[in-house]
């Protein structure tokens, strides 16, 4: 019986990091490689546009300027690791880094000393105080089920998710 339980045990610890190492969403792009390019305009609480039309493999260059009076994120991910993603961010807000309109730079590099995850260096995100532009390439092979979303607390909530249809 006993045996049984560690077996069944060690199942399910494998399947969580096996879930962990495979997030298929994709992955960074090269400057050269890029197919095309999507302006998106980050407004309060939404994405313009709301929605992507991706095909497998394709490479992307995503133009992103924040137009709203709130910091945005422009995150590319899923579903699971959005949930993940925003305790750090909600972190960051309690540790006073990022605040609703602008982001504390020099306290989130000291912070980010201590904890990594308040540099908040990812590199399928871009996160952006009000008229800021960034720019991200990303290469959709073996991506599925993507959202992209900020996570920015309560932005989330209120549905600031682009829909990614990817065929
Ligand atoms: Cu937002």
């Amino acid at each position: 019986m006993r045996t049984i339980n560690i077996i069944i045990l060690s199942l399910f610890i494998h399947s969580f990091s096996y879930a962990d190492k495979n997030m298929k969403i994709g992955h960074i792009g090269k400057p050269e490689d890029v197919d095309r390019t999507i302006v998106v305009k980050m407004y309060d609480n939404y994405y313009e546009p709301k929605s992507f039309n991706i095909k497998k493999g394709e490479t992307i260059k995503f133009e992103v300027e924040n137009v709203g009076e709130l910091v945005h994120e422009f995150n590319i991910a899923n579903a699971m690791m959005h949930k993940k993603h925003q305790p750090e961010m909600l972190k960051m807000v309690e540790n006073e880094i990022l605040l609703a309109d602008s982001i504390d730079k020099e306290k989130m590099k000291k912070m980010a000393k201590m904890d990594k995850s308040m540099g908040h260096s990812h590199s399928n995100s871009v996160l952006l105080i009000p008229s800021e532009k960034g720019s991200i390439i990303w290469k959709f092979d073996n991506a599925v089920n993507i959202e992209i979303a900020c996570n920015v607390p309560g932005h989330y909530d209120v549905g600031m998710i682009a829909k990614v249809n990817l065929d």
